[in-house]
């Protein structure tokens, strides 16, 4: 059974998820709160290997591999919902159980801009046939980080991966659904402006946190 809190991060390329995330672990650190840091795809070593393939990169490296250079749309959502069921397993469940408060770099919705919008599969199907897959391991908070994606891939420091190396009206079509997500699903996605200076960013974004944990 759930007990801990389950918080995702979302947002295009270079948006300042992982930034983010690790001001707000040095936060929970400051309040004594119990909680861990990971993301998607990975987090497991199945994850971690998935993600290899898919984005043909390891620690900002590029890493070839001539699967994923033909990979299907629908390929391409199995493995990022292979590398999810892992995860949900090995790490998201036993961690809320043990009263965490886990804190995950991409999740779901991804699937849905990415593979569901973007790749065209249809956002509806994508969040149909992924529900089989979460179940009941939803998000209580989806923090998105909304940003211009020419200017969120300026930001970005390593070599592009093949995701990011996508076309920018791939770019674009993502953060389209994310705005179409986030009006779906209000409730559970907030949206900040990430061209904001990082000190407002985590502020607005503590400030949801304080809004679903006692901080
Ligand atoms: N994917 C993933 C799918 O297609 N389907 C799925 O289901 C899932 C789960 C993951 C890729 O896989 C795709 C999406 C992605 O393409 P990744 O390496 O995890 O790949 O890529 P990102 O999550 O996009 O990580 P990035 O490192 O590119 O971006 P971040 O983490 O959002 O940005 P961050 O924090 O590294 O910041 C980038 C730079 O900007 C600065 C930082 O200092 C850093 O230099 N910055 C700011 N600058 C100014 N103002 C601010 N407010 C700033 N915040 C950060």
């Amino acid at each position: 059974m759930k007990k801990g809190f389950f918080i995702t991060f979302e947002g295009g390329e270079g948006a300042g998820k992982t930034s983010l995330i690790d001001s707000i672990k040095k936060y929970l650190e400051s309040k004594k709160l119990d909680y861990i840091v990971t993301r998607e795809p990975g987090g497991t070593k199945l994850g971690e290997h998935l993600r290899e393939i898919v984005l043909q990169e390891k620690n900002g490296k590029e890493v070839s591999s001539n699967v994923s250079k033909t990979l299907d749309p629908k390929a391409e959502l199995c493995l990022f919902l292979a590398s999810r069921a892992q995860h949900i397993k090995e790490v998201i469940l036993p961690s809320l159980e043990k009263n965490k408060i886990v804190l995950c770099d991409r999740y779901n919705d991804s699937s849905i801009a990415y593979q569901g919008h973007a790749r065209d599969l249809g956002i509806d199907k994508v969040i149909e046939f992924s529900s089989f897959i979460i179940e009941d391991a939803t998000a209580d908070l989806t923090i998105y980080l909304d940003i211009d994606p020419k200017i969120g891939l300026s930001r970005v420091e390593s070599k592009l991966d093949r995701i990011e190396s996508e076309k920018m009206d791939f770019h674009q079509k993502i953060r389209d659904a994310f705005h179409i997500l986030a009006k779906k699903f209000p409730k559970r996605i907030k949206i900040i402006d990430a061209t904001e200076s990082k000190e407002d960013v985590l502020k607005k974004s503590i400030n949801y946190i304080s809004k679903l944990i006692d901080l």
